[in-house]
């Protein structure tokens, strides 16, 4: 193992992978990171700005060279706009993901979509009635055809609030409506975003940055609630399942296909396909023992949360999963998909499959998906890559799966509970959980694979700080095997008696990018059980190894909501000290929360650890000194 390839990855998979990946003449997403060196300054900084023709534009950092660009916008208007940009293509990713999910269930309330259906008739019931939809009378398929009419209502149609907010706490949604930034329609803020930030409208900072929060609240308490929710109702609301983690999950003697991207329209197609007898029948005769789903990224969490399905990798992996020879298809839909990974897979068997109108890719075969063709087009795939089976070359599957255990929803953290939030903040007041962080986000070739998640979290649950974690943070935990009842033995003495007791591991892995929220909706539960605010709480978000534009948006969703946020790699805002300043402490007295930075994710967990006592303090609660 050369020290290069340590340096890259802390996971055992990816370090062997890679120099497998080098020996067959692969590039990865590592490699092409060095060549982007060094990066452009004026862009880390936030300070190029490229939006007019007038332009491009940029300021000088060091005070030498021009202070405005040519329309007379000063670094703290283009770094603010270049920030609200940034939130807006991430609200707008999170948002089109739900409005996907709400077409099919427009779709079987129609009695189209073949092979889609009510999983979670209950949570249909539930959700249409904070939406003012009474189920009386009707039958199941009426009434979400009404969900899916007022759901998309809150995309479009003229309202003066999202209706999902009343989840969020009173106390909460007054701070909103104090500052005038009450999420009104999901595309409406995404869509006022573009226009303020177009040459010659919003030219003054804070109100943009306002506006962001703002834009950022329409996809966490908007898109990705609906996502989360209309997931649930159509492919079931997860409950604890076992699993496991890394490239091992793929298998030998089994076709294996690898689901990647978003939205689990696609993958749960593809998951029933793989099931059905004909299918198992022609890989066995093609010499298979079976056929195998195993995920990467965020669709893969999708499937792992409802049906245990094995995870492959998260975001650095997605490359390095081709390397090992052994993945027949890989069947992508949208989001975080390298346009690379044609061009590796071409090194290999592996046929490359895109899936979305949406989302085209180089070196990828476009065999597009709708509600009406998702079953048989499922299908045809399923069987071309059993099909394909015969022309793998070597393999190389180098480590055993790590077990782990996944589906932890809001309603099956309560279930574990009892019911209630009454029994975690019992021990959050008694101090054998002095607080919880929510974990999330991406992987960045910045920082070394899995280091900043695994650290961070680590540190957390041994000084007894309940992790909750999504996304690739959660693929992360699961590979580093903190995501088994067994794995309490890495926390305090407190958190270690909570797991036993509730046999619950001490990271709960809950889902996918866009069921953060689900975090904030947890969060909300015990803010409500306490009759205070979230920023109340004794709580804290970090994104250690963040990347994308969907992760600026989840976090400024998370401190727009009251949670402290900590990040691994710095946003594009240094070049403006005003920025930078509202973002990590003017934000305190607007909104009850800030974000920090930290890359050094030993640092990170000290801030947590901190701002987590100073809470417990506040509530009077016991509180060390850290
Ligand atoms: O939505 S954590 S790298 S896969 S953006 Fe992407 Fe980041 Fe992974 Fe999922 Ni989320
Ligand atoms: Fe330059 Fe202003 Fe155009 Fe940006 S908007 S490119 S700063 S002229």
């Amino acid at each position: 193992m050369s020290r290069k390839e340590e340096n890259r990855t802390i996971t055992k998979d990816g370090q062997l992978l890679l120099e497998k990946a080098h020996r067959d003449g692969v590039v990865t997403a590592w490699d092409r990171h060095e060549a982007q060196q060094p990066h452009c300054g004026y862009c880390e900084m936030g300070l190029s700005c490229r939006i007019c023709v007038m332009g491009p534009c940029r300021i000088d950092p060091f005070k030498e060279g021009p202070q405005v660009g040519v329309c007379g916008a000063d670094a703290d208007i283009i770094v603010a706009r270049n920030l609200g940009r940034m939130i807006a293509a991430g609200a707008a990713s999170h948002s089109d993901h739900g409005r996907d999910l709400v077409e099919v269930l427009e779709n079987v309330a129609l009695g189209k979509g073949e092979g889609y259906g009510i999983k979670d008739e209950a949570k249909l019931k539930k959700v249409a009635a904070e939406y003012g939809i009474s189920a009386e009378g009707k039958d199941v398929r009426m009434i979400a055809g009404e969900l899916a009419h007022a759901m998309q209502e809150d995309y479009g149609t003229r309202k003066k609030a999202l209706t999902l907010i009343s989840r969020a706490p009173e106390k909460r949604r007054d701070i909103w409506k104090k500052l005038g930034i009450v999420p009104r329609g999901i595309d409406r803020e995404t869509s006022e975003m573009m226009h303020r930030t177009h040459m010659g409208v919003d030219n003054d900072w804070v109100s943009i940055l306002l506006h962001a929060m703002r834009n950022a609240l329409s996809d966490g308490w908007g898109g990705s609630l609906i996502a989360s929710e209309v997931s649930d109702i159509l492919f079931g609301t997860p409950q604890p399942k076992p699993t496991s983690a890394n490239v091992g999950v793929l298998k030998e003697d089994q076709v294996n296909i690898i689901v990647h991207g978003h939205n689990p329209v696609v993958s749960e197609m593809v998951l029933l396909a793989a099931g059905s007898d004909a299918l198992l029948d022609l890989a066995v005769e093609k010499g298979a023992k079976g056929i195998n789903v195993a995920g990467v990224c965020c669709t893969g969490n999708e499937l792992l949360m409802r049906h245990g399905v094995p995870m492959a990798g998260n975001h650095l992996t997605t490359e390095l999963v081709l390397a090992t020879g052994a993945v027949e298809m890989m069947i992508v839909d949208y989001q975080c998909i390298m346009p690379s990974l044609g061009t590796v897979a071409s090194c290999y068997h592996t046929k490359m499959i895109s899936t979305s109108d949406k989302a085209k890719f180089p070196g990828m075969e476009h065999r597009e998906f709708y509600p009406d063709n998702a079953r048989e087009m499922a299908q045809t795939l399923v069987k071309e890559a059993v099909e394909n089976y015969g022309r793998r070359g070597e393999i190389y599957l180098p480590v055993a799966p790590v077990d782990a255990v996944g589906g932890f929803s809001v309603e099956a953290i309560l279930g574990a509970l009892g019911g209630t939030p009454g029994p975690l903040l019992d021990a959050i007041k008694a101090g054998k959980i002095r607080g919880a962080a929510g974990v999330v986000g991406c992987n960045n070739p910045k920082i070394k694979q899995d280091y900043g998640h695994v650290t961070l979290i680590r540190r957390l649950i041994e000084n007894d700080i309940l992790v909750v974690d999504t996304g690739c943070a959660a693929v992360a935990t699961a590979k580093a095997g903190l995501k088994t009842a067994e794995a309490a033995r890495f926390a305090g003495p407190g958190l270690q008696e909570i797991c036993g007791a509730l046999k619950i591991p001490p990271v709960l892995h809950m889902g996918s990018c866009v069921d953060n929220v689900r975090i904030l909706v947890l969060a909300s539960a015990l803010a409500d059980a306490l009759g205070t605010d979230i920023s109340d709480l004794p709580i804290a978000g970090a994104a250690p190894e963040w990347y994308s534009e969907k992760a600026a948006a989840i976090g400024t969703y998370f401190v727009a909501s009251g949670v402290y946020t900590v990040l691994g790699p710095m946003p594009p805002i240094t070049g403006s000290m005003n920025v930078v300043k509202l973002l990590t402490q003017g934000l305190n007295d607007v909104v009850g929360a800030t974000f920090a930075v930290e890359p050094d994710p030993e640092k990170a967990a000290v801030l947590i650890r901190r701002h987590i006592e100073v809470k417990r303090e506040k509530l009077g609660l016991s509180s060390v000194k850290v």
